[in-house]
């Protein structure tokens, strides 16, 4: 029995414990490209423009180097919430988006030689994504995204419920065969 509670108990921890992750690109190759995973994370280029991300140390450590083009960002099909965005550039004039799996877009614009902390905690369309994609349309001088922070979407209950039904099923059914 005792060994059941502790299984209930990582359940339940498992369920109530999500928290934001950060994909860094930190332990990334400089001078390297996409593909790149971090934390479950994978980041893969869909178009560069002629220009390919690039991985560089600038700003806040390493950092991936956009001049423009579209990025695409998943973990394998598994479902996250897009938490965060820190995006420094050079550029001011640029309207970038952030294309959502559901469909729905986000459009940030960069400030001259400034930080910019995105903020898609609010935005309904950021959550229980499959995958993400940033476009930078035009050529966007010494743009590097920092970090993406994201929330993988725990199991939902009722799936939860029946793992644990049948995980329950199975022990008390070897304890009886005791
Ligand atoms: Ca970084």
């Amino acid at each position: 029995m005792k060994r059941l509670l502790v299984f209930l108990g990582v359940i339940v921890w498992s369920v109530t414990g999500a928290s934001a992750d950060m994909m860094t690109f930190d332990a990334a190759t400089v001078g390297g490209h996409p593909p790149y995973t971090e934390a479950g994370m994978t980041v893969t280029t869909v178009d560069g423009y002629g220009w390919e991300p690039t991985f560089f140390a600038w700003g806040g450590g390493i950092g991936l180097h956009m001049e423009g083009g579209i990025v695409r960002f998943d973990m394998g099909g598994s479902p996250f919430d897009l938490d965060e965005l820190f995006y420094t550039t050079l550029d001011g004039d640029s309207d970038n988006t952030v294309t959502f799996s559901n469909g729905g877009t986000h459009t940030f614009v960069g400030g001259y030689a400034t930080d910019v902390v995105v903020d898609l905690t609010g935005v309904s369309a950021a959550k229980d994504l499959s995958w993400f994609t940033i476009t930078l349309p035009d050529i966007n001088f010494c743009s590097q995204l920092d970090y993406v922070a994201f929330t993988p979407v725990p199991l939902p209950a009722s799936v939860i419920l029946a793992y644990a039904g049948l995980a329950t099923a199975s022990l008390l059914k070897r304890r009886l065969r005791r």
